[in-house]
């Protein structure tokens, strides 16, 4: 038998009842609210529905409307817009919530196009990518499962009967406390978090980029091969590999970072970011390559560097004759280790605080990273470096020793072809062949191709810029039709040539000849 629903029940519908119903549907708009504020935090600040809401409609309003309100609100337009939408938000949820019925749950409806709204504007946002929409997906779902539970259960008490003296009872009282204040606490942690990001982007865009008198050699126009389709020899920051462990991208600021300096040292030190930047800075061009980079991988980019040489701080701080490892931890607990050796044998490891001209990004360590010439990244580039301890390597293992890793591990001569591309069409006759070889801080000597296992031919390198930066190549290949394999190795200049047995990256980095197959027309 199909009961009726209490809408449709012949008794006068006291107030409370309505009230109980509207607050339903309120903290349900709370929850989606609180709950997409904390899961937009490790996607982006940004991406959170209330935010992106209001910052895609500040974006879309017409400029004679912005005039209007900043005219009536003057500098409080920006509170005015969160007020005025909260109260808009507010009476939706309410709405929603007189709607709502367990069978015809109009509510969560128009939860629902609330959360279309959401994902809308969340993906106007500037630099918006797919994962922009989870925060208002996830809360939606969230405060639809809300909105069920108490109207579920307030229909249940009002089954038992509803008159003038009817009042809602512990049951649905206390689910409603429980959810509002999840609501809160997911929202203010969100919050909280959400203003400490704010903070440190503000630090970052306030950070004034040292001026530097030992500047890097000018990069002569020939180190450019400038082959479309090849690197470039500058990787742009935007275009620079990422690699590391951290799901949340560290947000220091200059003002809370700090280096720790203690283990076997003569005298223990703690640096401010201001003792850092008290010290002479240096400007370098280093290639920095992962381990974890396969045979003809994009695991490898070049930049110019500004940083403090870490050689002078050992020496500032006395490092004992027998401690052979600098222990260097992330302020997310990532740990490296790399040899004291190499650290004082005159190469240019040093504190990086810019890249490319720029305060180092988010992504690549700010504020103050680690960048050693010659070193695979696991070993030496601790990105949001706060402590350093010197010990030794029969002591402790870093982070990716523990995990099969070797504990040193120098960058292993290498050579890719990028131009032309994998699988690309090939026309018979003259075709650039070009790409990029590295042995940081060994340099390159020379790069051969050649074609169908046939005999090894020298390319063209690009000028040298430095031993601890990559060299491209080019070389003219006569291509006739059929299918063709090209294969390239390069040759340091202690004279190691590139090693042609195929190994996997784990342990001491990938080997091997980078081989592509065309089929030529
Ligand atoms: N804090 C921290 N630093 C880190 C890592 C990490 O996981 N955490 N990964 C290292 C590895 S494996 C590499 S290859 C380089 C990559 O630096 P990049 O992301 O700036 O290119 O950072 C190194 N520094
Ligand atoms: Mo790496």
């Amino acid at each position: 038998m199909v009961t009726q629903s209490i809408d449709e029940q012949p008794v006068a519908e006291p107030r409370r009842r309505l009230v109980a119903h509207a607050v339903s549907g309120v903290v349900a708009v709370a929850v989606v609210l609180g709950v997409g504020e904390l899961v937009a935090l490790p996607i982006n600040p940004d991406s959170s529905p209330f935010y992106a809401v209001g910052a895609t409609t500040v974006d879309r309003t017409p400029a004679w409307a912005r005039e209007f309100a900043i005219h009536t609100f003057g500098t409080n337009d920006k509170p005015a817009l969160f007020i005025g939408m909260s109260i808009l938000i507010v009476l939706l949820g309410a709405v929603a919530g007189l709607l709502e019925r367990r069978r015809r749950p109009i509510g969560s409806v128009i939860l629902g196009v609330l959360g279309l709204v959401g994902v809308y504007a969340a993906l106007q946002r500037p630099i918006a990518d797919a994962m922009y929409v989870i925060p208002t997906i996830v809360g939606v779902a969230a405060g639809i499962a809300t909105l069920r539970l108490l109207i579920g259960q307030l229909e249940v008490e009002l089954a038992a009967g509803i008159d003038e003296s009817w009042l809602p009872r512990r049951q649905f009282l206390m689910l409603a406390g429980v959810a509002l204040a999840v609501a809160a606490a997911a929202g203010a942690a969100g919050k909280f978090v959400g203003k400490r990001i704010a903070g440190a982007v503000a630090n970052r865009e306030d950070f004034v980029v040292p001026t530097v008198k030992d500047v890097a050699a000018p990069i002569p126009a020939g180190a450019n091969i400038g082959v479309a389709g090849a690197s470039t020899y500058i990787t742009p920051n935007e275009d620079f590999y990422r690699i590391d462990t951290a799901l949340l991208v560290p947000q220091l600021t200059t003002d809370s970072w700090e280096l720790r300096i203690h283990g076997m040292v003569d005298r223990e030190m703690t640096l401010s970011f201001a003792d850092l930047v008290a010290r002479t800075p240096i400007e370098r061009v280093v290639t920095l390559t992962c381990v974890s980079n396969e045979v003809g991988g994009v695991l490898a980019g070049n930049a110019t560097w500004i940083g403090y040489p870490m050689k002078d701080l050992l020496e500032e701080v006395g490092v004992h004759p027998d401690a052979d490892m600098l222990l260097s931890t992330s302020v997310d607990g990532f740990t490296v280790g790399t040899p004291v050796e190499v650290l004082i044998d005159g190469r240019d490891a040093m504190l990086a605080v810019a890249m490319n001209g720029e305060p180092l990004p988010f992504e690549h360590g700010y504020p103050v990273r680690q960048v050693v010439p010659g070193l695979y990244g696991f070993v030496s580039a601790t990105k949001w470096v706060t402590e350093w301890e010197l010990t030794r390597f029969d002591q402790v293992d870093a982070y990716w020793t523990q995990r099969g890793w070797g504990a040193q591990a120098p960058i292993k001569t290498a050579s890719r072809i990028e131009v032309p591309a994998a699988l690309s069409p090939v026309n018979s006759g003259q075709v650039l062949v070009a790409g990029t070889a590295w042995a940081q801080h060994r340099g390159i000597e020379k790069v051969e191709v050649r074609v169908d296992n046939g005999e090894w031919q020298p390319a063209t390198l690009a000028q040298e810029y430095s031993i601890d930066t990559w060299r491209q190549w080019s070389w003219m290949w006569d291509a006739a039709p059929g299918l063709h394999t090209l294969q390239v190795r390069a040759t340091d200049l202690d004279g190691n040539v590139q090693v042609e047995e195929r190994t996997p990256p784990i342990p001491g980095g990938a080997t091997g000849w980078h081989t592509r197959s065309f089929t030529v027309k």
